[in-house]
């Protein structure tokens, strides 16, 4: 009797946690957001560096004329990001060994996808793989191609992918507040760009707070609008890669932080007072001099007189 009792627990908590399992938000990573603000100028502001590096290094997906053999030169990244009461900021530096000099004719180029979930709905319940349709009521995906200034094509510059939420269709599409530097670099390029929050995320948007983001970087390898490899932070899950649209593309996860507390003064070291009384007579060497000069020229001169005074006398 006690055996078919043990085993009848043991099943049911075996269930228990598969159930919890089920319904993970699908997270295997994390990076901390510092508070804190930043310009939009394409340069790193001391701010992000209260923020962990999100590297994208992972190979997540392979399409048009990309091959295995692309993998070794593939763009990779690393950005920072920041939040404060009224925005997201996030900062990019791309590597990219083959930049992009042909207008573009679409925006699947050189370029940086990002997905914010602050819903936390982009989980395994809701999707025995992943992601289904969008981000929900306050899901942002953003796009942007690095070069579409350079290369002609500014209205590739800034681009959000309709349908993926309601607050990013209706708040951010045409807002003024939103804002973006890309700059071409030596070695590839930085794109520096922020958001406002609408007032359902200013009421969530606070320390401890965690959401699915996630970050993938296009590589396009031959210069003709079209992405060969997709670089993500996160990585694949039972072979499904982050990158696999209309499947997966799961998020990882932000967790906003305080900025950290400003370094203590340093104690001053204990000087001893010095009283009035001792205190050594401070002498303005510039007015002092010409006194001391004058005097020890008056002293010479009386001395002189007197010495040839003297010897007047003993000759008189
Ligand atoms: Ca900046
Ligand atoms: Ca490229
Ligand atoms: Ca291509």
């Amino acid at each position: 009797m006690k055996k078919k009792v043990c085993f009848i627990l043991i099943v049911t908590l075996l269930a228990a946690a598969l159930s919890l399992n089920a319904s993970a938000v699908l997270h295997q990573k994390q990076a901390k957001a510092s508070y804190g603000s930043a310009e939009i100028d394409g340069k790193l502001d001391d701010a992000y560096k209260n923020s962990d590096p999100i590297e994208a290094r992972f190979m997540s997906s392979i399409a048009n004329q990309g091959t295995e053999d692309d993998v070794d030169r593939m763009a990779t990244a690393v950005s920072y990001m920041l939040w404060d009461e009224s925005n997201i900021y996030i900062y990019t530096e791309v590597t990219d060994s083959t930049p992009i000099t042909n207008p573009l004719a679409g925006n699947s180029s050189d370029g940086i996808e990002m997905f914010f979930d602050f819903e936390n709905i982009n989980s395994a319940e809701a999707s025995p793989i992943g992601r289904v349709g969008n981000y929900g009521e306050l899901g942002v995906f953003l796009k942007t191609c690095a070069y579409a200034q350079a290369v002609g094509s500014q209205e590739y510059e800034t681009v959000w992918i309709e349908n993926f939420s309601t607050f990013q269709d209706e708040f951010l599409m045409s807002n003024p507040d939103c804002k973006i530097a890309n700059v071409i670099t030596p070695t590839g390029y930085i794109s520096e760009r922020r958001f406002p929050l609408n007032d359902e995320l200013k009421a969530i948007i606070k320390e401890g707070f965690k959401f699915g983001f996630q970050i993938a970087i296009l590589d396009d390898m031959t210069d003709d609008s079209a992405r060969d490899l997709k670089i993500t932070w996160g990585e694949a899950v039972d072979d499904i890669s982050p990158a696999t649209w209309g499947q997966s593309a799961h998020c990882d996860e932000i967790l906003l932080t305080a900025a950290p507390e400003p370094p203590a003064p340093e104690t001053e070291a204990e000087v001893p007072a010095v009283s009035e009384a001792a205190a050594p007579e401070t002498v303005n060497p510039k007015t002092a001099d010409p006194v001391v000069f004058l005097f020890a020229v008056s002293s010479l001169g009386a001395v002189a007189a007197a010495a040839t005074k003297n010897k007047k006398n003993k000759n008189k």
